[in-house]
């Protein structure tokens, strides 16, 4: 069954959270820290290792019944038992959404079109397990008998940020191999990465989920011109591995079916990583780790199905980010990991986020008339505070922001760590209660122009945070991390009315670019473009 289609405006709550936006929108957080001495603990989750501080937002207790009461007018209930039941919630692509059957339980039942998933999602485990452990071992060698030790994982979007984030967020536990990441048709990528490699030793993981993604091909067909100058058309299977769901493609393209890895077409590209697209990341830390991975997602799935919403982690920061966007009228959020291995979370976020909910038309298939989609942003502190968080502390611009931080360091430098984690409170400390001008006054008594500075030196606080305070960070708490990120996209869509499971709006420029490609090679233009476009190309053309 579908998703239901409910306009979030229709509802009784969407106009009574109208209303109260109008009665509370510029109380100060701090007001209601002083009217309730229980504030803090009430809005904060205690989930397994997990802490998760709500209690520094522009909310009240009125504001989380409303927001709960527009959850239940959209029956996201319904719509969670859909989600996870296989139903066809992606309705434009006709696909169930089912991520979280790559890490279901050994024993769950996983129905699509009448056949259970679970056994085939567990013969490609066995497969991943298996075929990392003689890499890792150096039971399987090169072609000139050689143990690997080099990955290089060949994929675009989904079949990239996902294993890319995820393999440097766990850099810690990465065993011997060197693992690069060829993503962009930019030649100077590929060429770059190919300066470091040795075609004796290195392993090509080709990840893509149709097989004819323009940039993936040609990076991978470069990659195997390259190979083939130094070894001979059998030594490919030795080093050429493929993640893809067309078997078809992938062996016109000289790739043995034994190494071939499958997926489904049930699985979204920026939802992957679990399936064996996450083969790098298997390969980079081993299975097992990739396994706990696996499995602090399925907590997290279990959570976010059995826990009250009030006490839902992905439903209260989905239903606060929805507060944000369609009442106070912010354009973005920022994410800041206080953690060096999480560079590059906020960019894998980008894609989950922005391609899910970046949509203009409803389930019934009229223009929204409301806001939907989040801009993300975000990078770790303590370096972001030297960066942008000027315009976050004091700017015109409302940014809710999420914090995520942890209680003990990989490397157990407690001096360091203690100074991050200083940065870290005080960040969000700052942000809550700001600095009023009797603040600054006092500080600046008897300084030279005090009276001019005082209005550029005061800080209006109640910028709103949410603190995740993770006890450490292993393949477990991340796991759990990505997958409260990707339920509470599936909660955004809900309550937005769209469809969040595809992605037309990468199409267009791709067609395009096709027919500019066929220009190039013809050396003149052949299609009428638009008069900017076209002085462009003939400046190319001719160059
Ligand atoms: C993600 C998108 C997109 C996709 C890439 C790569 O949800 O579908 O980012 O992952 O375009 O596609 P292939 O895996 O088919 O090469």
């Amino acid at each position: 069954m579908s998703l239901k289609n409910i306009s979030p405006v229709s509802t009784a709550a969407w106009q009574k959270l109208k209303d109260h936006y109008y009665k509370i929108k510029d109380t100060h957080i701090m007001s209601w820290f002083e009217d309730d001495t229980e504030r803090a603990t009430k809005m904060t989750v205690n989930w397994n290792d997990f802490l998760v501080d709500f209690s520094k937002n522009r909310v009240n207790d009125t504001t989380w019944q409303l927001l709960l009461e527009l959850a239940q007018e959209l029956d996201l209930k319904d719509a969670i038992d859909k989600y996870f039941g296989g139903d066809i919630i992606n309705e434009t692509e006709g696909r169930a959404v089912l991520h979280t059957a790559l890490r279901a339980a050994e024993d769950a039942q996983v129905y699509v079109d009448g056949l259970d998933v679970i056994p085939e999602i567990q013969a490609v485990k066995e497969k991943i397990n298996s075929f990392s452990e003689s890499i890792i071992n150096g039971a399987h060698k090169g072609f000139s008998g050689k143990p690997i030790d080099t990955i290089v994982n060949i994929g675009i979007g989904g079949s990239d940020l996902g294993p890319a984030m995820v393999v440097d967020s766990l850099s810690y536990y990465q065993n011997h191999l060197k693992t690069y990441f060829v993503s962009n048709v930019d030649g100077d990528h590929v060429s770059e990465i190919l300066k470091k490699l040795n075609p004796e030793t290195t392993l090509f993981v080709i990840v893509s989920k149709t097989f004819t993604t323009q940039e993936t091909i040609s990076n991978a067909s470069t990659i195997r011109s390259w190979f083939l100058k130094s070894a001979s058309q059998e030594d490919v299977a030795k080093h050429f591995v493929a993640v893809s769901t067309n078997i078809a493609k992938v062996k016109e393209f000289g790739i043995a079916e034994d190494n071939i890895f499958p997926m489904w077409d049930w699985v979204g590209g920026r939802f992957s990583l679990w399936s064996a697209v996450g083969l790098s990341i298997s390969l980079s830390v081993g299975y097992e780790n990739f396994d706990q991975l696996l499995e602090g997602a399925r907590e997290m799935d279990e959570h976010f199905k059995d826990a009250s919403f009030d006490k839902n982690i992905p439903v209260l920061a989905a239903l606060l980010s929805v507060w944000y966007n369609n009442f106070f009228g912010a354009e973005s959020q920022a994410v800041i990991p206080y953690s060096q291995y999480l560079s590059q979370f906020a960019t894998y976020l980008q894609q989950g986020i922005m391609e899910s909910n970046g949509k203009g038309v409803d389930r019934a298939g009229n223009p929204l008339t409301y806001q939907s989609g989040t801009i993300i942003w975000g990078e770790p502190g303590s370096n972001s505070q030297h960066a942008f968080f000027q315009l976050i502390h004091q700017g015109t611009k409302l940014i809710p922001a999420d914090f995520i931080g942890f209680k003990y360091s990989l490397h157990g430098n407690k001096d360091h760590h203690d100074k991050l984690m200083s940065n870290f409170f005080a960040q969000t400390e700052a942000l809550l209660k700001g600095k009023n001008s009797d603040e600054v006054s006092s500080e600046m008594t008897g300084k030279k122009d005090a009276d001019r500075i005082l209005p550029y030196k005061i800080f209006s606080g109640n910028r709103p945070t949410t603190t995740y305070l993770i006890d450490q960070l292993t393949p477990k708490s991340l796991g759990k991390l990505i997958a409260m990120y990707e339920h509470k996209i599936f909660v955004e869509g809900v309550i937005w009315n769209i469809f969040s499971y595809d992605q037309f709006g990468v199409e267009l420029g791709k067609q395009l670019a096709g027919s500019i490609l066929e220009e190039f090679e013809a050396g003149k233009i052949l299609k009428s473009h638009d008069p900017s476009t076209s002085q462009l190309l003939k400046s190319y053309i001719n160059s």
